[in-house]
């Protein structure tokens, strides 16, 4: 698109084109470096569920910032229906990982929002505060939290799993002290499998940005020169 603009551009008009230039380069680069990027362990094939324990529970993804996607924005997750009760109230979180050793015990509640689970199938959108976690190889976690009352159907969930697990950073706690601020404060259940646990992330706004900038005035540099040479 900037070449076009350059072959057309009256050179009486440079500066207009110039800055209509930047403004151009720079959106285009920002909406090409915000590009969706989903975390997942899960490779789609669900194997079974989990869930159920009459007690509070937590379920837990462990991910680390690949590429600069590094904003947090949405949190996905695939009850599947399978006890096939009433849809429930769910707080899906994002927590840092402060010690960074990919181990939930110290976590940290960055961000949640609570809201009604849809038990239909399909993976659910929970759009929390959009968060940055920190640079390229930062550790944190995703996941639900909620009070379950299993055996009682009608008040019970399960996230969907592959199993058994591949990755092995899924996480699976119970107990009366299991809370959003501390998705550890119960007993580690056995090794659940992978959660249908996923983040979106995108390139936190003003990197793109500094990124676009960087590049347009670059961009305009070698335009100037052009020109000179042309005038
Ligand atoms: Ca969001
Ligand atoms: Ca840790």
């Amino acid at each position: 698109m900037s070449v076009v603009i350059l072959k057309l551009a009256p050179r009486a008009n440079g500066f207009v084109v110039r800055v209509a230039l930047v403004a151009l380069l720079v959106l285009c680069t920002r909406a090409e470096a915000e590009a969706v990027l989903v975390y997942q362990l899960d490779d789609g094939t669900a194997i079974g569920a989990a869930g159920g324990l009459n007690s509070t529970v937590a379920m837990i993804n462990q991910f680390t910032v690949t590429g600069g996607n590094e904003k947090i924005t949405e949190i996905l997750v695939d009850f599947g229906g399978a006890f096939g009760g009433v849809d429930d109230t769910v707080t899906a979180a994002l927590w840092s990982d402060p010690n960074g050793d990919m181990s939930p015990l110290d976590a940290v509640l960055l961000a949640s929002v609570t809201q009604t689970s849809d038990q239909a199938g399909g993976f659910n959108t929970f759009d929390i505060p959009d968060t940055t976690v920190g640079p390229n190889g930062t550790s944190f976690f995703v996941g639900v939290v909620w009070r379950d009352s299993y055996p009682l159907v009608e008040e019970s969930l399960a996230v969907l799993r592959d199993f058994p697990a591949t990755a092995m950073r899924s996480y699976w706690y119970a107990g009366s002290g299991v809370s959003a601020s501390d998705p550890t404060g119960g007993t580690l259940q056995t090794q659940p499998g992978d959660w249908f646990i996923r983040a979106t992330a995108t390139v936190p706004e003003t990197s793109a940005f500094l990124y676009g900038a960087i590049v347009s005035v670059m961009a305009c540099g070698a335009c100037r020169r052009k020109w000179r040479r042309e005038a």
